[in-house]
């Protein structure tokens, strides 16, 4: 049987009191590895850069195997950019190429770099005007429920592309989640942790990493979801938050440098 686990933490109380974000954390696990997930998860809260958690809140749950979703998990690759504004350039292009307009890509960028707090959730924006068209306001939608299928292929997988960071290994599942729901077009991210600039674009055909997306030392970061405008929006709202995905790792997955 398999269980879902939770944290989340925050600085000054919990979040709906007015606690600052400090991290959060999911996993699918068998029961015997429930304990060893917690552990992880509450020296997380502890030690993060963004400062040391005085709530933490820790969920689990049973999860019915009928209802867990099995999909492929993205191509990774690296796209080439030495400079915010050069990388931002290469994010707007790989939007584009994703059947984003211009002026919707722009304004997706606009909107993440004007947040002055970094929203927990995404922003759902119209892949034709770039307009929001979700209603969860600085809360964001929050896509959760969602793990490897097979931790160690996955491990494999990263390590074969040179990358070890625990960002990248969420991000990559996070977003493979995303790209699996009907309606979404194209996902931009950078984080919001100080000193992580690297951020990514990720369509139905691949995960493109895009090493400056922000400056060093902003706190500001977010994910904006580009979607059809016809979209249903609780269908899709639904499927992000609560079915229970499970991502096959690649193992011929793609992790070159390209420039397109
Ligand atoms: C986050 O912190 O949630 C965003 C992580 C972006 C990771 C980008 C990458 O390195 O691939």
């Amino acid at each position: 049987m398999l269980y879902s686990v939770k944290m989340r933490s925050a600085k000054g109380g919990a979040h709906e009191l007015g606690g600052k974000h400090i991290s959060g954390a999911e996993r699918i696990v068998n029961q015997e590895e429930i304990e060893r997930s917690v552990q992880a998860m509450i020296e997380r809260a502890f030690q993060h850069e963004r400062g040391c958690a005085d709530f933490i809140n820790l969920k689990i749950e049973q999860i019915v195997p009928q209802n867990i979703v099995y999909i492929r998990q993205l191509a990774i690759s690296t796209l080439a950019a030495d400079t915010m504004l050069s990388g931002r350039n290469a994010a707007v292009e790989k939007l584009i190429n994703s059947g984003v307009t211009k002026a919707a890509a722009l304004s997706g960028i606009e909107q993440l770099a004007g947040l002055s707090e970094s929203m927990h959730g995404a922003m759902l924006l119209s892949s034709t005007t770039g307009q929001r068209l979700d209603a969860a306001a600085q809360r964001g939608i929050r896509v959760s429920n969602m793990d490897v299928a097979d931790l160690p292929a996955y491990r494999m997988v990263l390590r074969n592309c040179g990358l070890l960071d625990m960002h990248v290994r969420e991000a990559v599942v996070l977003a493979s989640k995303v790209q699996s729901a009907a309606g979404v077009i194209a996902e931009l991210c950078w984080s919001d942790d100080l000193t992580y600039t690297t951020g990514y674009v990720a369509n139905k055909s691949g995960y493109y990493r895009i090493p400056h997306l922000k400056l060093l030392n902003s706190p500001n970061g977010g994910r904006a979801f580009f979607i059809k405008p016809d979209t249903n929006i609780e269908v899709l709202v639904s499927y992000l938050e609560n079915t229970p995905v499970l991502i096959r790792p690649q193992e011929k997955v793609g992790c070159n440098l390209c420039k397109n």
